[in-house]
């Protein structure tokens, strides 16, 4: 297998706890895409992902995956425990419900804030988002405060729960993880109202897999 992404961006982060959660990690190989430079924004990388992000899973029979929750469900299914998908029908429901949320409403609404509200990953790369509009920064600040309301959300789960889709952590976890790394690169703080979630967080960031992500 082999995983195109750019290490230390907030998505290829989310494939490669996984695959330090599954112990996958000695059998992937990682292939750079120059993404400050804009390499996912060329046809090649376009013919592999429409999307033009990052990460993608290549499979060994040339099958190209894309989409973090796609490959965390593939690698989920080729090894054993711990499941980070769910098993039950119960179980698989509500770590897609939660995972969903923690993508929109956290890490990609820090995501959005980046691009229009800072001057986000660079020229090269910028020059494919949306050109100057007077609503740029406004879109920008909405989707910040987003973030920070998704993060009071999150408190309010974590309140009631240790892990955001229950009782184990599961795929919803590695992607509120990812969305506070992010928001932490954009200097977006975790509000200090928000005990459940830095709790959260502090225990979460002590994860084997976290620590040391494939
Ligand atoms: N829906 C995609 C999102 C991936 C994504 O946004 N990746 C970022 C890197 S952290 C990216 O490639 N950004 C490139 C860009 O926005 O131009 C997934 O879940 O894999």
């Amino acid at each position: 297998m082999r995983i195109l992404d750019y290490p230390g961006f907030p998505n290829p982060l989310r494939v490669r706890i996984a695959l330090a959660e599954k112990g996958l990690s000695s059998q992937v190989e990682f292939v750079t895409i120059d993404l400050p430079a804009a390499e996912h924004k060329q046809p090649p990388f376009l013919a592999i992902n429409p999307e033009g992000t990052i990460p993608v899973l290549q499979l060994d029979d040339g099958t190209y995956i894309s989409e973090c929750t796609a490959i965390t469900e593939y690698l989920d299914n080729l090894a054993g425990k711990p499941s980070l998908t769910g098993v039950t029908p119960k179980e698989k429901a509500v770590i897609h419900m939660m995972q969903k949320r923690a993508e929109r409403e956290v890490l990609y609404a820090v995501g959005i804030y980046f691009h229009y509200g800072t001057p986000g990953a660079g020229p090269a790369v910028e020059a494919y988002k949306l050109p100057q509009w007077e609503g740029r920064t406004q879109w920008g600040a909405f989707e910040r405060q987003r973030a920070i309301a998704g993060m009071h959300y999150f408190d309010r789960i974590l309140s009631n729960q240790p892990y955001v889709a229950g009782d184990q952590f599961s795929m919803a976890d590695i992607t509120l993880f990812a969305g506070l790394y992010f928001a932490a690169f954009a200097k977006i703080d975790i509000p200090d109202e928000c005990q459940a979630v830095k709790a959260w967080h502090a225990k979460v960031s002590e994860r084997p897999s976290v620590k040391n992500p494939a």
